[in-house]
Protein backbone atom coordinates (compact mmCIF):
# COMPACT_ATOMS: atom_id res chain seq x y z
CA UNK A 1 0.00 0.00 0.00
CA UNK A 2 1.13 3.27 -0.57
CA UNK A 3 2.42 5.83 1.80
CA UNK A 4 -0.39 8.43 0.50
CA UNK A 5 -3.05 6.19 1.07
CA UNK A 6 -2.13 4.76 4.42
CA UNK A 7 -1.66 8.51 5.31
CA UNK A 8 -5.44 9.29 3.78
CA UNK A 9 -6.79 6.41 5.60
CA UNK A 10 -5.77 8.54 8.74
CA UNK A 11 -6.46 11.76 7.71
CA UNK A 12 -10.29 11.25 5.71
CA UNK A 13 -12.24 9.56 8.42
CA UNK A 14 -11.35 12.13 11.01
CA UNK A 15 -11.94 14.94 8.54
CA UNK A 16 -15.59 13.60 7.43
CA UNK A 17 -16.03 12.81 11.12
CA UNK A 18 -15.69 16.71 12.08
CA UNK A 19 -17.61 18.29 9.07
CA UNK A 20 -20.63 15.92 9.89
CA UNK A 21 -20.74 17.02 13.55
CA UNK A 22 -19.78 21.00 12.04
CA UNK A 23 -22.55 20.71 9.78
CA UNK A 24 -25.13 19.35 12.12
CA UNK A 25 -24.44 21.64 14.87
CA UNK A 26 -24.52 24.65 12.67
CA UNK A 27 -26.41 23.28 9.31
CA UNK A 28 -29.03 26.47 9.66
CA UNK A 29 -26.98 29.11 9.61
CA UNK A 30 -27.10 31.68 6.98
CA UNK A 31 -23.43 31.67 5.04
CA UNK A 32 -23.73 33.90 1.85
CA UNK A 33 -27.03 36.14 0.58
CA UNK A 34 -27.68 35.82 -2.96
CA UNK A 35 -28.74 39.47 -4.87
CA UNK A 36 -30.58 39.61 -7.93
CA UNK A 37 -27.64 41.01 -9.35
CA UNK A 38 -25.25 38.20 -8.37
CA UNK A 39 -27.77 35.67 -9.84
CA UNK A 40 -27.47 37.20 -13.42
CA UNK A 41 -23.91 37.90 -12.66
CA UNK A 42 -22.12 34.87 -12.95
CA UNK A 43 -22.96 34.05 -8.81
CA UNK A 44 -19.92 36.39 -8.60
CA UNK A 45 -19.12 36.64 -4.69
CA UNK A 46 -21.97 34.49 -3.80
CA UNK A 47 -20.02 31.39 -0.91
CA UNK A 48 -21.54 28.38 -1.88
CA UNK A 49 -19.11 25.64 -3.05
CA UNK A 50 -16.65 23.47 -0.46
CA UNK A 51 -13.40 23.33 -1.31
CA UNK A 52 -10.44 22.43 1.34
CA UNK A 53 -7.70 22.63 -0.96
CA UNK A 54 -7.20 25.70 -1.81
CA UNK A 55 -8.27 29.49 -0.84
CA UNK A 56 -7.69 32.68 -2.93
CA UNK A 57 -8.60 35.98 -0.77
CA UNK A 58 -9.09 38.79 -3.25
CA UNK A 59 -6.02 40.47 -1.18
CA UNK A 60 -4.02 37.65 -1.09
CA UNK A 61 -4.21 35.16 -3.87
CA UNK A 62 -3.39 31.39 -3.79
CA UNK A 63 -3.03 29.89 -0.79
CA UNK A 64 -2.70 25.96 -0.94
CA UNK A 65 -3.42 24.37 2.90
CA UNK A 66 -2.64 27.47 4.86
CA UNK A 67 0.49 28.09 3.18
CA UNK A 68 0.93 30.92 0.49
CA UNK A 69 1.75 30.83 -2.93
CA UNK A 70 4.99 32.68 -2.13
CA UNK A 71 6.05 29.99 0.10
CA UNK A 72 5.53 27.00 -2.19
CA UNK A 73 7.68 28.24 -5.25
CA UNK A 74 10.10 25.96 -5.20
CA UNK A 75 8.03 22.62 -4.71
CA UNK A 76 7.78 19.88 -6.58
CA UNK A 77 4.31 19.32 -8.13
CA UNK A 78 4.34 15.84 -6.56
CA UNK A 79 4.94 17.76 -3.25
CA UNK A 80 1.94 20.39 -3.70
CA UNK A 81 -0.68 16.91 -4.56
CA UNK A 82 0.50 15.72 -1.59
CA UNK A 83 -0.34 19.24 0.38
CA UNK A 84 -3.57 19.13 -1.44
CA UNK A 85 -4.61 16.32 -0.42
CA UNK A 86 -3.33 15.75 3.45
CA UNK A 87 -3.30 19.28 4.51
CA UNK A 88 0.64 18.59 5.12
CA UNK A 89 4.17 18.63 3.44
CA UNK A 90 4.93 14.70 2.51
CA UNK A 91 8.37 14.61 4.26
CA UNK A 92 11.49 12.92 2.06
CA UNK A 93 10.72 8.96 2.41
CA UNK A 94 6.46 10.33 1.72
CA UNK A 95 7.56 12.38 -1.39
CA UNK A 96 9.79 9.75 -2.74
CA UNK A 97 6.80 7.12 -2.15
CA UNK A 98 4.25 9.28 -4.06
CA UNK A 99 7.38 9.80 -7.01
CA UNK A 100 7.54 6.16 -7.43
CA UNK A 101 3.97 5.54 -7.05
CA UNK A 102 3.23 7.84 -10.10
CA UNK A 103 6.34 6.17 -11.70
CA UNK A 104 4.69 2.98 -11.76
CA UNK A 105 1.73 4.31 -13.62
CA UNK A 106 3.75 5.53 -16.49
CA UNK A 107 2.88 4.45 -19.99
CA UNK A 108 0.01 6.17 -21.69
CA UNK A 109 -1.54 2.75 -24.24
CA UNK A 110 -1.09 2.88 -27.94
CA UNK A 111 -4.32 2.84 -28.85
CA UNK A 112 -4.69 6.73 -27.31
CA UNK A 113 -2.51 7.58 -30.13
CA UNK A 114 -3.29 5.88 -32.75
CA UNK A 115 -7.13 7.53 -32.26
CA UNK A 116 -4.95 11.48 -32.06
CA UNK A 117 -3.23 10.35 -35.08
CA UNK A 118 -6.48 9.45 -36.89
CA UNK A 119 -7.40 13.14 -35.73
CA UNK A 120 -7.77 16.32 -38.31
CA UNK A 121 -4.05 17.97 -38.34
CA UNK A 122 -5.41 21.28 -37.84
CA UNK A 123 -7.34 19.92 -34.57
CA UNK A 124 -6.55 22.17 -31.81
CA UNK A 125 -3.99 20.46 -29.32
CA UNK A 126 -6.77 21.10 -26.29
CA UNK A 127 -9.19 18.82 -28.62
CA UNK A 128 -6.56 16.12 -28.81
CA UNK A 129 -5.82 16.66 -25.21
CA UNK A 130 -9.55 16.25 -24.24
CA UNK A 131 -9.94 13.56 -26.56
CA UNK A 132 -7.13 11.51 -25.01
CA UNK A 133 -8.14 11.89 -21.57
CA UNK A 134 -11.38 10.46 -22.36
CA UNK A 135 -10.81 7.66 -24.74
CA UNK A 136 -8.66 6.22 -21.75
CA UNK A 137 -12.22 6.68 -19.50
CA UNK A 138 -12.39 2.24 -20.28
CA UNK A 139 -9.18 2.26 -17.72
CA UNK A 140 -11.56 4.11 -14.38
CA UNK A 141 -10.82 1.95 -11.75
CA UNK A 142 -13.82 4.02 -10.40
CA UNK A 143 -16.30 2.94 -12.81
CA UNK A 144 -14.80 -0.62 -12.35
CA UNK A 145 -15.09 -0.80 -8.58
CA UNK A 146 -18.30 1.30 -8.80
CA UNK A 147 -20.14 -1.72 -11.36
CA UNK A 148 -18.07 -4.78 -9.11
CA UNK A 149 -20.76 -2.97 -6.35
CA UNK A 150 -18.07 -0.74 -4.13
CA UNK A 151 -19.37 0.55 -1.00
CA UNK A 152 -19.58 4.48 -1.15
CA UNK A 153 -16.76 4.59 1.86
CA UNK A 154 -14.42 3.27 -1.00
CA UNK A 155 -15.42 5.78 -3.59
CA UNK A 156 -12.03 8.53 -2.90
CA UNK A 157 -9.68 5.01 -3.13
CA UNK A 158 -10.95 4.29 -6.27
CA UNK A 159 -10.70 7.70 -7.38
CA UNK A 160 -7.34 8.44 -6.40
CA UNK A 161 -6.41 5.39 -8.13
CA UNK A 162 -7.59 7.11 -11.14
CA UNK A 163 -5.84 10.35 -9.78
CA UNK A 164 -2.61 8.66 -9.86
CA UNK A 165 -2.76 6.69 -13.35
CA UNK A 166 -4.07 10.18 -14.72
CA UNK A 167 -0.88 12.05 -12.71
CA UNK A 168 1.40 9.65 -14.42
CA UNK A 169 -0.06 10.00 -18.27
CA UNK A 170 -1.01 13.82 -18.60
CA UNK A 171 3.02 15.27 -19.07
CA UNK A 172 3.14 12.32 -21.79
CA UNK A 173 0.44 12.51 -23.27
CA UNK A 174 0.85 16.68 -23.70
CA UNK A 175 4.39 16.17 -24.43
CA UNK A 176 3.49 13.67 -27.10
CA UNK A 177 0.60 15.93 -28.97
CA UNK A 178 3.28 18.85 -28.94
CA UNK A 179 5.68 16.92 -30.77
CA UNK A 180 3.12 15.16 -33.38
CA UNK A 181 0.93 18.10 -33.43
CA UNK A 182 4.07 20.43 -34.17
CA UNK A 183 6.07 17.69 -36.37
CA UNK A 184 8.78 17.87 -33.76
CA UNK A 185 9.47 14.06 -34.75
CA UNK A 186 8.97 10.61 -32.49
CA UNK A 187 7.71 10.93 -29.16
CA UNK A 188 9.95 10.74 -26.29
CA UNK A 189 9.35 8.03 -23.63
CA UNK A 190 8.52 8.81 -19.75
CA UNK A 191 11.08 8.15 -17.39
CA UNK A 192 9.22 6.34 -14.17
CA UNK A 193 11.99 7.97 -12.36
CA UNK A 194 11.64 11.68 -13.04
CA UNK A 195 9.01 13.71 -11.05
CA UNK A 196 6.14 15.37 -13.32
CA UNK A 197 8.48 18.69 -14.25
CA UNK A 198 11.69 16.99 -15.07
CA UNK A 199 9.67 14.67 -16.95
CA UNK A 200 7.51 16.73 -19.22
CA UNK A 201 10.57 19.07 -20.05
CA UNK A 202 12.59 15.84 -21.11
CA UNK A 203 9.38 14.59 -23.05
CA UNK A 204 8.38 17.93 -25.06
CA UNK A 205 12.63 17.36 -26.25
CA UNK A 206 12.73 22.26 -25.22
CA UNK A 207 15.97 23.06 -24.11
CA UNK A 208 17.21 19.40 -23.28
CA UNK A 209 18.96 18.65 -20.01
CA UNK A 210 18.33 22.46 -19.64
CA UNK A 211 17.94 22.59 -15.73
CA UNK A 212 16.51 26.25 -16.16
CA UNK A 213 14.08 24.95 -17.75
CA UNK A 214 13.18 21.80 -15.89
CA UNK A 215 12.81 24.51 -13.15
CA UNK A 216 10.30 26.61 -15.16
CA UNK A 217 8.34 23.37 -15.82
CA UNK A 218 8.06 22.17 -12.08
CA UNK A 219 7.50 25.99 -11.19
CA UNK A 220 4.82 26.29 -13.66
CA UNK A 221 2.47 22.96 -12.73
CA UNK A 222 2.88 24.03 -8.66
CA UNK A 223 1.64 27.68 -9.73
CA UNK A 224 -1.14 26.36 -12.08
CA UNK A 225 -1.89 23.03 -9.79
CA UNK A 226 -5.39 24.82 -7.98
CA UNK A 227 -7.06 27.98 -7.45
CA UNK A 228 -9.71 27.08 -5.18
CA UNK A 229 -13.26 25.46 -6.10
CA UNK A 230 -15.19 28.10 -8.50
CA UNK A 231 -12.97 28.75 -10.89
CA UNK A 232 -14.18 27.46 -14.53
CA UNK A 233 -12.19 24.02 -15.01
CA UNK A 234 -12.63 23.29 -10.89
CA UNK A 235 -15.89 23.94 -10.55
CA UNK A 236 -17.31 22.21 -13.73
CA UNK A 237 -15.29 19.12 -13.06
CA UNK A 238 -16.26 18.70 -9.66
CA UNK A 239 -20.20 18.90 -10.91
CA UNK A 240 -19.58 16.09 -13.30
CA UNK A 241 -17.31 14.11 -10.79
CA UNK A 242 -20.25 14.95 -8.40
CA UNK A 243 -22.88 12.62 -10.78
CA UNK A 244 -20.10 10.07 -9.72
CA UNK A 245 -19.14 9.86 -13.59
CA UNK A 246 -15.40 8.83 -12.73
CA UNK A 247 -12.47 10.97 -13.33
CA UNK A 248 -11.77 10.30 -17.05
CA UNK A 249 -15.21 12.02 -17.79
CA UNK A 250 -14.67 15.04 -15.45
CA UNK A 251 -11.03 15.77 -16.33
CA UNK A 252 -12.01 15.96 -19.57
CA UNK A 253 -15.12 17.66 -19.24
CA UNK A 254 -13.66 20.48 -16.83
CA UNK A 255 -10.51 21.06 -19.05
CA UNK A 256 -12.58 21.56 -21.65
CA UNK A 257 -13.16 25.63 -19.72
CA UNK A 258 -9.61 25.87 -20.10
CA UNK A 259 -10.11 26.01 -23.67
CA UNK A 260 -12.05 29.55 -23.22
CA UNK A 261 -10.63 32.65 -23.86
CA UNK A 262 -12.02 34.05 -20.46
CA UNK A 263 -9.90 31.40 -18.73
CA UNK A 264 -7.15 29.41 -19.64
CA UNK A 265 -6.74 30.39 -23.41
CA UNK A 266 -5.84 34.13 -22.45
CA UNK A 267 -2.40 32.95 -21.75
CA UNK A 268 -2.32 31.98 -25.54
CA UNK A 269 -3.95 35.27 -26.58
CA UNK A 270 -2.03 37.35 -24.68
CA UNK A 271 1.21 36.29 -26.09
CA UNK A 272 -0.47 36.68 -29.44
CA UNK A 273 -1.36 40.25 -28.26
CA UNK A 274 2.59 40.91 -27.04
CA UNK A 275 3.92 39.22 -30.36
CA UNK A 276 1.26 41.82 -32.31
CA UNK A 277 3.14 44.74 -30.20
CA UNK A 278 6.35 43.89 -31.07
CA UNK A 279 5.50 43.71 -34.84
CA UNK A 280 3.63 46.92 -35.06
CA UNK A 281 6.42 48.57 -33.18
CA UNK A 282 9.14 46.41 -34.60
CA UNK A 283 10.65 45.45 -31.30
CA UNK A 284 10.08 46.58 -27.90
CA UNK A 285 7.61 48.53 -27.89
CA UNK A 286 7.96 52.16 -25.81
CA UNK A 287 5.57 53.18 -22.93
CA UNK A 288 3.79 55.19 -24.83
CA UNK A 289 3.22 53.11 -28.16
CA UNK A 290 2.02 50.62 -25.43
CA UNK A 291 -0.57 52.86 -23.52
CA UNK A 292 -2.11 53.43 -27.24
CA UNK A 293 -2.17 49.94 -28.11
CA UNK A 294 -4.21 48.87 -25.11
CA UNK A 295 -6.73 51.94 -25.63
CA UNK A 296 -7.01 50.65 -29.45
CA UNK A 297 -7.58 47.43 -27.96
CA UNK A 298 -10.57 48.56 -25.34
CA UNK A 299 -11.92 50.96 -27.91
CA UNK A 300 -12.10 47.22 -30.34
CA UNK A 301 -14.50 46.08 -28.03
CA UNK A 302 -11.97 43.56 -26.95
CA UNK A 303 -10.83 42.16 -22.62
CA UNK A 304 -6.68 42.93 -22.60
CA UNK A 305 -5.47 39.25 -21.92
CA UNK A 306 -4.19 38.47 -18.74
CA UNK A 307 -5.21 41.16 -17.18
CA UNK A 308 -8.59 41.08 -14.51
CA UNK A 309 -9.79 38.14 -12.15
CA UNK A 310 -13.30 37.24 -11.17
CA UNK A 311 -12.04 37.30 -7.29
CA UNK A 312 -8.38 38.47 -7.32
CA UNK A 313 -7.94 42.49 -6.39
CA UNK A 314 -4.65 42.50 -6.69
CA UNK A 315 -1.35 41.54 -8.84
CA UNK A 316 -1.90 37.77 -8.83
CA UNK A 317 1.26 36.08 -6.92
CA UNK A 318 1.54 33.42 -9.74
CA UNK A 319 2.53 36.55 -11.99
CA UNK A 320 4.95 37.58 -9.80
CA UNK A 321 6.33 34.30 -9.42
CA UNK A 322 6.34 34.05 -13.01
CA UNK A 323 7.67 37.46 -13.16
CA UNK A 324 10.84 36.73 -10.81
CA UNK A 325 11.67 34.35 -12.81
CA UNK A 326 12.07 35.58 -16.59
CA UNK A 327 14.05 38.41 -14.40
CA UNK A 328 16.49 36.06 -13.11
CA UNK A 329 17.12 33.94 -16.43
CA UNK A 330 15.94 36.15 -19.21
CA UNK A 331 16.28 39.87 -18.32
CA UNK A 332 17.08 40.86 -21.97
CA UNK A 333 14.74 38.52 -23.83
CA UNK A 334 12.29 40.87 -26.01
CA UNK A 335 9.51 39.08 -25.69
CA UNK A 336 9.89 39.10 -21.64
CA UNK A 337 10.46 42.79 -22.02
CA UNK A 338 7.86 43.56 -23.28
CA UNK A 339 5.86 41.24 -20.88
CA UNK A 340 7.30 43.71 -17.75
CA UNK A 341 6.67 46.79 -19.84
CA UNK A 342 2.88 46.11 -20.51
CA UNK A 343 2.81 45.44 -16.64
CA UNK A 344 3.81 49.37 -15.84
CA UNK A 345 1.45 50.51 -18.43
CA UNK A 346 -1.94 48.54 -18.62
CA UNK A 347 -2.73 48.78 -14.99
CA UNK A 348 -2.82 52.73 -15.26
CA UNK A 349 -5.36 52.87 -18.31
CA UNK A 350 -7.50 50.01 -16.82
CA UNK A 351 -7.75 51.88 -13.78
CA UNK A 352 -9.48 54.34 -15.31
CA UNK A 353 -12.07 52.21 -17.19
CA UNK A 354 -14.52 52.06 -14.22
CA UNK A 355 -16.34 49.17 -14.69
CA UNK A 356 -13.04 46.93 -14.34
CA UNK A 357 -12.84 45.83 -11.29
CA UNK A 358 -9.49 44.52 -10.97
CA UNK A 359 -7.07 45.82 -13.87
CA UNK A 360 -3.51 43.75 -12.28
CA UNK A 361 -2.32 41.07 -14.61
CA UNK A 362 -3.40 37.44 -13.76
CA UNK A 363 -0.94 34.51 -14.42
CA UNK A 364 -1.62 34.39 -18.10
CA UNK A 365 0.21 37.53 -18.21
CA UNK A 366 3.62 35.88 -18.30
CA UNK A 367 3.57 32.96 -18.82
CA UNK A 368 3.33 32.59 -22.18
CA UNK A 369 6.95 34.63 -22.51
CA UNK A 370 8.53 32.37 -20.58
CA UNK A 371 7.63 29.17 -22.34
CA UNK A 372 8.60 31.11 -25.79
CA UNK A 373 12.16 31.79 -24.52
CA UNK A 374 12.40 28.14 -24.42
CA UNK A 375 11.65 27.70 -27.41
CA UNK A 376 7.75 26.76 -27.36
CA UNK A 377 6.97 28.90 -29.70
CA UNK A 378 3.35 27.50 -30.71
CA UNK A 379 0.94 29.00 -28.25
CA UNK A 380 -2.03 27.42 -29.11
CA UNK A 381 -0.37 24.53 -27.24
CA UNK A 382 -0.14 27.25 -23.99
CA UNK A 383 -3.84 25.94 -22.61
CA UNK A 384 -2.09 22.17 -22.84
CA UNK A 385 0.43 23.35 -20.72
CA UNK A 386 -2.05 24.96 -18.27
CA UNK A 387 -4.17 21.74 -18.13
CA UNK A 388 -1.41 19.59 -16.96
CA UNK A 389 -1.40 21.33 -13.52
CA UNK A 390 -4.67 22.29 -13.71
CA UNK A 391 -5.55 18.20 -13.57
CA UNK A 392 -3.81 18.00 -10.22
CA UNK A 393 -6.48 20.98 -8.47
CA UNK A 394 -9.30 18.95 -10.10
CA UNK A 395 -8.62 15.30 -9.32
CA UNK A 396 -6.92 15.92 -6.17
CA UNK A 397 -10.19 18.25 -4.99
CA UNK A 398 -12.40 15.59 -6.32
CA UNK A 399 -10.64 12.75 -4.28
CA UNK A 400 -11.63 15.03 -1.08
CA UNK A 401 -15.37 15.44 -2.38
CA UNK A 402 -15.65 11.69 -3.06
CA UNK A 403 -14.05 11.04 1.04
CA UNK A 404 -16.25 13.38 2.22
CA UNK A 405 -19.63 11.85 1.06
CA UNK A 406 -20.54 14.85 -0.33
CA UNK A 407 -23.88 14.81 -2.64
CA UNK A 408 -24.63 15.50 -6.61
CA UNK A 409 -24.33 19.11 -6.55
CA UNK A 410 -27.64 20.97 -8.09
CA UNK A 411 -28.45 24.41 -6.90
CA UNK A 412 -31.71 25.87 -7.97
CA UNK A 413 -32.71 27.84 -11.08
CA UNK A 414 -35.21 30.03 -12.04
CA UNK A 415 -37.00 31.70 -15.01
CA UNK A 416 -36.95 35.37 -15.12
CA UNK A 417 -40.77 35.81 -14.48
CA UNK A 418 -40.27 33.92 -10.58
CA UNK A 419 -37.47 36.14 -10.52
CA UNK A 420 -39.41 39.54 -11.00
CA UNK A 421 -42.15 38.24 -8.55
CA UNK A 422 -39.39 37.20 -5.74
CA UNK A 423 -38.59 40.90 -6.09
CA UNK A 424 -42.15 42.28 -6.21
CA UNK A 425 -42.46 40.36 -2.55
N1 LIG B 1 -9.88 44.06 -20.48
C1 LIG B 1 -11.00 44.71 -20.86
N2 LIG B 1 -12.15 44.65 -20.19
C2 LIG B 1 -12.16 43.94 -19.05
C3 LIG B 1 -11.02 43.27 -18.55
C4 LIG B 1 -9.84 43.34 -19.33
N3 LIG B 1 -8.72 42.70 -18.99
N4 LIG B 1 -11.33 42.66 -17.40
C5 LIG B 1 -12.63 42.92 -17.17
N5 LIG B 1 -13.14 43.68 -18.17
C6 LIG B 1 -14.53 44.11 -18.36
C7 LIG B 1 -15.43 42.89 -18.46
O1 LIG B 1 -15.40 42.35 -19.78
C8 LIG B 1 -16.77 43.47 -18.06
O2 LIG B 1 -17.27 44.18 -19.17
P1 LIG B 1 -18.83 44.13 -19.55
O3 LIG B 1 -19.58 44.54 -18.33
O4 LIG B 1 -18.98 45.09 -20.69
O5 LIG B 1 -19.13 42.71 -19.93
C9 LIG B 1 -16.38 44.48 -16.98
O6 LIG B 1 -15.00 44.80 -17.21
C10 LIG B 1 -16.53 43.97 -15.56
O7 LIG B 1 -15.80 42.77 -15.42
P2 LIG B 1 -15.14 42.36 -14.02
O8 LIG B 1 -16.24 42.28 -13.02
O9 LIG B 1 -14.01 43.25 -13.71
O10 LIG B 1 -14.53 40.94 -14.36
P3 LIG B 1 -15.26 39.51 -14.41
O11 LIG B 1 -15.20 38.93 -13.05
O12 LIG B 1 -16.59 39.59 -15.05
O13 LIG B 1 -14.30 38.71 -15.40
C11 LIG B 1 -12.22 38.02 -16.29
C12 LIG B 1 -13.02 38.29 -15.02
C13 LIG B 1 -10.93 37.33 -15.91
C14 LIG B 1 -13.05 37.07 -17.18
C15 LIG B 1 -11.96 39.35 -17.02
O14 LIG B 1 -11.16 40.18 -16.20
C16 LIG B 1 -11.28 39.17 -18.37
O15 LIG B 1 -11.97 38.92 -19.36
N6 LIG B 1 -9.90 39.30 -18.42
C17 LIG B 1 -9.15 39.07 -19.64
C18 LIG B 1 -9.08 37.57 -19.94
C19 LIG B 1 -8.17 36.87 -18.96
O16 LIG B 1 -7.06 37.28 -18.70
N7 LIG B 1 -8.64 35.72 -18.44
C20 LIG B 1 -7.79 34.84 -17.61
C21 LIG B 1 -8.23 34.76 -16.15
C22 LIG B 1 -7.28 33.92 -15.36
N8 LIG B 1 -7.27 32.51 -15.78
O17 LIG B 1 -6.25 31.94 -15.91
O18 LIG B 1 -8.34 31.91 -15.97
C1 LIG C 1 -7.61 30.00 -12.36
O1 LIG C 1 -6.46 29.72 -12.03
O2 LIG C 1 -8.50 29.14 -12.43
C2 LIG C 1 -7.92 31.40 -12.81
O3 LIG C 1 -7.14 32.34 -12.16
C3 LIG C 1 -9.39 31.74 -12.83
C4 LIG C 1 -10.11 31.77 -11.52
O4 LIG C 1 -9.58 31.52 -10.44
O5 LIG C 1 -11.32 32.10 -11.58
Amino acid sequence: MSKLLTKLEEVFPKQKKEIAAFVKEHGDKEVSKVTLAQAYGGMRGVTGIVCDTSVVPPDKGLIIRGIELDNLRDKLPEEIIWLLLTGELPNKEELDDLIKEIGKRKGVPDYVWTTLEALPKDSHPMVMLSAGILIMQRESAFTQKYNEGSGKDEYWVHTLEDALTLFARMPELAAGIYRMRFNKGERIKPNPDFDMGKDLANMLGLAAGDEEFIKLMRLYITLHSDHEGGNVSAFAASIINSALADLYYSLSGGLNGLAGPLHGLANQECLGWVLDLLERYHGAPTEEELEKFTWETLQAGKVVPGYGHAVLRITDPRFNALLEFGKQYMPEDPVFLTVSRVFNVVPEVLKQVKKIKDPWPNVDAASGSLLYHYGMTEFSFYTVMFSIARAIGIATQSVVARAMGFPITRPKSLPTEDFAKLVKK
